[in-house]
């Protein structure tokens, strides 16, 4: 079917997202406390070419130099992450009221040119201290420490913050954490301390959900989720089975909580067998249950789709894989989990250089799936393309990524009108920033940063194509791509 060009509805909520580690830097200054992430990227071969985001694209320094270029975009909203540690240098106690500044001054900033402030709480940067104190996620006592940190932020910026998102992609964090040791605390294949790990998460996410609307009764808040919607290889029903297997772990494992309060019924019940369910105090259900029904909207960062195909017990392949994160193309091995799927290329899609699919009606086909199975309003707080880029003359012919970018703008317009309620499209992201294990190469950003892996570059800023792309979807609400 032909579409046409649609507008977007009304007060459509056109963005850019980013993350504190990935731009700020400055990261031992006014008073912020270590991270994990501080830590994590001093031992040896964690990341591309030992990159850390030290001092990252600066935006600590430079925020008023890009939110200027923001409202030149025409942005709607920008979406950043607080990182914990500038409020609570120890992870709880004493307030550092520097950090607690900056971020005002950043929502200030936004607020001047009217772009709507979209604030993440956690995206993935833990007071190291909280680590040090008692194993950060794996102990219990952080549900309260994140709440109490939640509630600070609340309070100080929940007058001028609408939007809010409680944890970005925590089924990435834990994962690459517990099961892969890609991330901090970089553990491999501790399942059961996963599961504990993903329920406190939980539990944390759910206090600050009600805690929310207590402080801030008026305002919107979510979890933003990583969704590959998956495919199932073939009509050979053990191929069908295999796709609902992969959703049931990986999906709606954790967006069920979100919107239901409660773990999918197959899930729980495999995970029993094996005795891997997390523990739970008396109260949770009722906590997780009260939470669900308060949820806003579901925050879902797209990237790329899956296919699913059988994977025998025996003889299968299994869950940890190699991954490419040096942008070489066909180095990513296929994965999977004996006795429930395995995930094999899609022939019919491209893929980038770093092996992710490129595959726009997966997201329209994300946005139809969350609408039918949760009836609540969508955020796409991620989508973009990371990517090689040249500048060359102070610019950025970045055609493949504006060509990206249109397919999906165009997917998520189908989505709306197949019914979906979609509220805010972000761009990941405004300036190229770190990427977490591909250092400063893999650029996803409308505006190039001059910095290469090792400091010392300029640092300053160059609007790509795809700026002024984007900058004209924006002010013709999407009509125009
Ligand atoms: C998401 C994260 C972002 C960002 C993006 C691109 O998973 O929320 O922080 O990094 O993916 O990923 P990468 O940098 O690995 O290419």
């Amino acid at each position: 079917m032909i579409m046409e060009m649609i507008e977007m509805p009304k007060n459509f909520l056109w963005g850019c997202a980013s993350a504190a580690y990935q731009v700020e830097g400055a990261y031992q200054e006014d008073g912020k406390g270590l991270t994990n992430w501080d830590q994590f990227v001093r031992i040896k071969d964690k990341t591309f070419k030992d990159t850390t985001g030290d001092v990252a694209v600066d935006h600590y320094h430079r925020y008023k130099e890009d939110i200027a270029l923001m409202a030149e975009l025409g942005l709607k909203t920008y979406r950043f992450s607080v990182s914990w540690a500038r409020i609570f240098p120890e992870g709880r106690g004493a307030v550092n009221e520097k950090g607690l500044q900056f971020y005002e001054n950043l929502v200030d900033e936004c607020l001047k040119y009217g772009i709507e402030p979209m604030v993440t709480l956690y995206h993935w940067d833990i007071p190291a201290a909280l680590d040090t104190a008692y194993g950060g996620w794996e102990d219990r006592q952080i549900v309260d420490d994140y709440a109490a940190y939640a509630k600070c932020l609340f309070k100080r910026l929940g007058r001028k913050v609408k939007y809010w998102i409680t944890f970005n992609e925590q089924n990435i964090f834990t994962t690459f954490g517990w099961l892969l040791a890609a991330h901090p605390p970089g553990k491999f294949d501790a399942q059961k301390m996963f599961y504990q790990v993903n329920h406190h998460v939980n539990m944390a996410h759910a206090k600050a959900v009600l805690a929310f609307k207590q402080i801030v009764p008026d305002g919107k808040i979510g979890a933003s989720f990583a969704f590959s919607p998956s495919y199932a290889f073939d009509c050979d029903p053990k191929n069908v089975i295999a796709k609902i297997n992969f959703d049931e772990m990986n999906s709606f494992w954790w967006m069920d909580i979100y919107a239901y309060g409660r773990y999918p019924a197959f899930t729980w019940n495999y995970l029993d067998k094996k005795g891997l369910v997390p523990e739970m105090e008396a109260d949770d259900k009722t906590i997780l249950l009260a939470a669900a029904a308060k949820l806003d909207f579901m925050g879902i960062n797209y990237y790329q789709s899956i296919v699913c195909e059988y994977n025998p017990l025996h003889g299968g392949v299994d869950p940890y894989g190699t991954m490419n994160t040096a942008g070489k193309k066909g180095t990513t091995e296929i994965k999977g989990v004996p006795g429930l799927y395995k995930n094999p290329p899609n022939p019919y899609l491209m893929t980038t250089d770093w092996d992710w699919t490129i595959d726009a009606s997966g997201l329209r086909y994300a946005c139809r799936e969350v609408t039918s199975r949760y009836h609540l309003p969508i955020v796409i707080s991620e989508n973009g393309l990371g990517a090689f880029d040249i500048l060359e003359d102070g610019k950025i012919h970045d055609g493949y990524r504006i060509d990206y970018l249109r397919e999906h703008v165009l997917a998520l317009e189908e989505a709306v009108q197949d019914g979906c309620d979609i509220i805010s499209y972000c761009v990941w992201s405004f300036t190229d920033l770190l990427s977490w294990l591909n250092g400063y190469q893999k650029r996803y950003g409308l505006v190039y940063v001059d910095r290469e892996e090792p400091e010392g570059s300029s640092m300053n800023r160059y609007k790509k194509d795809s700026f002024y792309w984007y900058k004209k979807v924006i002010s013709s609400n999407g009509k125009h791509l």
